[in-house]
């Protein structure tokens, strides 16, 4: 049985966290595969790049989650207990009933709440010389997602909770006096998420039936229990943080409108939603965001002629994949119309994970993410605002990747 490629370097960590989009498919191309081992801090790893790696990783028969996520990232982005670490007949309980929150109509609700916090939001700009868009993105986001989620924000605690939500996902993956902050972040919100939880069954609160907050407290596992309240909160967490961090698809919108004003003026000219779908599909393709998910093998078996042993970590690059050249023509370039021949495929488009919603543990605010972006690149391309000078280049080296300036934008007017 021939072995996995190796990398030349005995570790990997690193090279990895230096340039964490693009580590797996530069390593591939340089080693001819779609699959090599190494060692991520000290502990053997395989990655994997490509819609066949993809479509293996989410085989639930030889994979696993349980111990796949780094600890650096459970103690920041993740928290404890949550469904990303669950699996089998537990995760596709809890799974099911975090689904249940992405109905059509709760979906609408969501996205007319962050209408009318962009409208609001433009109110404010307009005292101000200029405004970072990635910022203000952070606090519309905060606002529309406690207000549809059943979570009290009142005006005065805006600002801290708009903060450690971004926290959450903001400072997870960098290295230092963020990483630390990160992990802050994330034990006060975990005892703000419980204690709203136990606010909601002590009856303190009184949120609507249809909202994460009643639905996930009033949850029952399998064995017919409430959640433990840390663990609800931590799931409710996961509704909240990933809806802030739209924020960061949100900067690049406003990249991906100032680098092609012809698409700007479409959609400010009313293109259809069809075309304002291509555009985000194609932002979310093209700009980097979640690097890579990891799983462990369940037991050995053997995929294209190589052994995977029982326990391996294994991670799969979204971004590689997303980028890959047997799937994508000239990858690199930003073309909308590229998905009006997509086909569809769950493993080979995967910004968000793979697989399915339901059955895997592929991203369950995926159509959350595409109508808000809708959303949003309908204001921001019908805002009248200028893009000074400054720094727009993507940081590749950050975790999650931004423009570096953020995206400030000046003599900010009405929205049409
Ligand atoms: C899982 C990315 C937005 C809720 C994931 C995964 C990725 C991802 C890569 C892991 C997939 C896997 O493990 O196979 C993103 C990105 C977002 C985003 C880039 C853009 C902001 C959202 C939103 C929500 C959400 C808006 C909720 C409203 C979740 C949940 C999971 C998840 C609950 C865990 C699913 C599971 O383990 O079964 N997301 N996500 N995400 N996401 Fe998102
Ligand atoms: C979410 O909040 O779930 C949405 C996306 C957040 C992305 C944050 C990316 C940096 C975290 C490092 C992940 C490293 C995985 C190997």
């Amino acid at each position: 049985m021939p072995a996995l490629p190796q990398t030349a370097a005995l570790d990997s960590s690193l090279a990895f966290i230096s340039d964490p989009y693009r580590f797996i498919a530069h390593e591939c191309h340089r080693l001819g595969t779609d699959a090599f081992e190494t060692r991520l801090m000290f502990e053997k790893a395989i990655c994997m790049t490509g819609p066949e790696a993809a479509r293996l990783l989410y085989d639930t028969e030889r994979f696993e989650r349980r111990g796949a996520m780094p600890g650096l990232v459970v103690r920041t982005l993740l928290g404890k207990g949550g469904v990303q670490g669950l699996d089998d007949a537990e995760h596709l309980h809890r799974k099911t009933m975090l689904m249940s929150l992405m109905t059509p109509d709760r979906i609408e609700s969501l996205a007319d709440q962050t209408a009318a916090e962009w409208t609001a939001a433009a109110e404010r700009w307009a005292g101000r010389d200029e405004v970072v868009l990635f910022d203000e993105a952070c606090e519309v986001l905060a606002r529309a997602v406690c207000a549809w989620a059943g979570v009290p924000l009142p005006e005065s605690d805006v600002d801290k909770r708009t903060r450690q939500l971004t926290l959450l996902f903001n400072g997870a993956g960098s290295i230092g006096w963020r990483h630390v902050a990160s992990r802050i972040a994330r034990k006060r919100a975990n005892a703000w998420a419980e204690g709203l939880v136990e606010d909601v069954r002590a009856g303190r609160l009184q949120p609507a039936e249809n909202t994460a907050a009643h639905v996930i407290s009033w949850h029952r596992t399998l064995d017919g229990q409430l959640l433990d309240a840390h663990i609800a909160g931590v799931d409710l967490l996961n509704i909240l943080r990933p809806v802030v961090a739209i924020a960061v698809y949100v900067a690049f919108i406003g990249h991906a409108l100032h680098a092609h004003p012809a698409v700007r003026d479409a959609i400010a000219g009313g293109a259809g939603d069809a075309a304002a779908e291509r555009f985000v599909q194609e932002i979310r393709r093209v700009y980097p965001f979640f690097p890579a998910v990891a799983a462990r093998v369940r037991h050995d078996f053997t995929w294209e002629g190589y052994t995977f042993p029982k326990g391996r970590r294994v991670i799969l690059d979204l971004y590689g994949t997303d980028q890959d050249p047997r799937t994508w023509d000239d990858p690199e370039d930003f073309r909308p119309e590229r998905f009006k021949s997509w086909d569809e495929s769950p493993f080979n488009f995967i910004p968000q994970g793979g697989g399915d919603h339901f059955e895997n543990h592929r991203c369950a605010g995926e159509w959350i993410t595409i109508r808000l972006m809708k959303e949003t690149s309908r204001f921001l391309a019908g805002l009248p605002y200028r893009v000074p000078e400054q720094d727009l280049q993507v940081d590749f080296s950050r975790l999650p990747a931004l423009p570096k300036s953020g995206l400030v934008l000046r003599d900010v007017g009405r929205p049409a």
